[in-house]
């Protein structure tokens, strides 16, 4: 059987993780460009605004923003069918709030597109990946005023409308489900430009916060498709596999429910239209009160279905009752320490059957719903050897593992269309802000000291996918 005729093989970026120009072309300001350089076990800071003597290795990134020709012109020779990118919301409407979008930002995503299109490459485009404008978060709170639910539709009108005839692939919020844990402030943030008061039920905050991006990313959809009905539009899900550690029955419990509230929540509203059973257990042991979730919306919900789920697949944790359990770090939260898988040095578990398994699991549950991979990826320490080579033949190995499950899960007859490895190109990481942890197929000579003239070189691991993307997956 093999991958489908048409089967989009690229990479995936965010915009605020590779662009840089933090202040060209009319920019804002976005919550990345006020998190500083953090590390394997020191937390980003959030500061308040930009301060002066701080380190932020957004505001200028990988300089995508002034090298994208030359980095597309790279990526076409690897064979790319498709880019996922993100469009900063800041370069079309710098405060969030104003009526008029920004045309210099504008005109950037259309050279960009064009660019994409003269290589034979179909953009795959997220609304909202980590960076709204910050002006949304000191002025109005974030996704807790509903407010946002307006401005966000009148960015994505807006875009949708621009760029109707130049991209056909979209999605609403990425990793909208990666804030449910009340205890990383961190996601809140990113996701959502929330900063919790003293006090307050944080459950609540989230799960109010979730509703508006619901509504809002139904909206889009539902807009998206007046505008073009050929549009596909999905949603975003972090999935992070989960098993029981042990066979003990309330292990299973616990990540039967912690797989529900985790991976389940997000994607069977946008998928079915509807909020899941189980989760209004959850509100009623959180004390949440629902009483914002209005029949309206309810209608907005069901209708705003989206057209294909899309996900990251980085790593499996395990789950326990059991308190001593020894954990590791993961993408945005812990879990338990399987003992039959290894991990990057950044503690993510590497296992590429839990990617067969969640290809099967996600049919399953979503039938009728196209799947797509949109971010999959080591992140690790390169090195670059006297004559410029870099051997990371760990990253080789790490994608041909999980190719190699997403082509078992194709013969299971999943429907899967397209898999956009993360960081085909060296940038900033979300969770660290480090340039150190490096996912590229190209090398970028930046370091997280500042020095590096932004060069970009190939690795092995460009040649190898090259073979992949240009087989269509027959070579790996
Ligand atoms: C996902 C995000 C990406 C990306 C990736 C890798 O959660 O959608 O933006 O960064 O994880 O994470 P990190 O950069 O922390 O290594």
């Amino acid at each position: 059987m093999g991958f489908p005729k048409g089967f989009l093989w690229g990479g995936a970026v965010a915009a605020h993780q590779l662009e840089g120009g933090w202040q060209e072309g009319g920019k804002g300001i976005s919550v990345a460009d006020v998190m500083t350089l953090g590390g394997p076990n020191k937390p980003r800071e959030i500061t308040d605004g930009v301060v002066p003597g701080k380190i932020y290795p957004n505001h200028e990134a990988i300089d995508f923003y002034h090298h994208y020709e030359e980095d597309i012109a790279l990526l076409a020779k690897m064979g790319f069918k498709c880019f996922r990118t993100s469009i900063a919301w800041t370069r079309i409407f710098p405060n969030g709030d104003e009526t008029e979008a920004n045309e210099a930002g504008l005109k950037f995503y259309d050279d960009l597109f064009d660019t994409l299109h003269r290589y034979g490459m179909e953009p795959i485009v997220t609304l909202s990946h980590f960076e709204m404008p910050y002006n949304l978060v000191t002025k109005y709170g974030g996704w807790r005023n509903r407010k946002l639910v307006d401005f966000f539709v009148r960015f994505a009108v807006t875009v949708f409308k621009r760029y109707k005839d130049k991209v056909k692939y979209w999605m609403t919020f990425n990793e909208i489900n990666n804030q449910r844990d009340v205890n990383t402030e961190f996601t809140a943030f990113t996701n959502s430009g929330v900063l919790y008061k003293d006090g307050e039920n944080r459950y609540e905050v989230l799960y109010q916060v979730a509703h508006h991006e619901f509504v809002a990313s139904a909206l889009a959809v539902i807009e998206g498709h007046k505008i073009n009905p050929d549009f596909m539009i999905g949603n975003m899900i972090a999935h992070t596999t989960l098993y029981p550690l042990t066979p003990n029955p309330k292990d299973i419990l616990a990540a039967f429910d912690e797989d529900n509230f985790k991976n389940n929540f997000c994607g069977d509203v946008q998928v079915r239209g509807e909020y899941p059973s189980f989760i209004f257990r959850y509100f009623k042991e959180h004390n949440i009160d629902t009483s914002y979730i209005t029949e309206e919306d309810k209608k907005i919900i069901k209708e705003g279905t989206v057209d294909f789920y899309t996900f990251s697949y980085y790593m499996s944790n395990c789950v326990t009752v059991d308190e001593n359990a020894e954990t590791t770090a993961g993408n945005m939260s812990k879990g338990a320490k399987n003992p039959y898988l290894k991990a990057s040095d950044w503690g993510w578990q590497i296992d590429p059957d839990g990617l067969r398994y969640t290809l099967n699991l996600l049919h399953d549950r979503y039938p009728h719903t196209p799947l797509m991979i949109v971010e999959n990826g080591f992140g690790a320490f390169d090195t670059v050897e006297e004559d410029g080579s870099i051997h990371d033949d760990y990253r080789i190995d790490y994608f041909k593992g999980h190719i190699h499950a997403m082509k078992e899960a194709i013969e299971d007859g999943v429907p899967l269309i397209g898999y956009t490895t993360w960081g085909p190109i060296d940038l900033v990481s979300a969770g660290t802000g480090q340039y150190a942890k490096r996912y590229g197929f190209i090398y970028v000579d930046r370091h997280d000291d500042g020095t590096g003239d932004f060069s970009r070189s190939k690795k092995d691991s460009f040649y190898w996918y090259k073979k992949v993307c240009e087989s269509n997956g027959e070579e790996i």
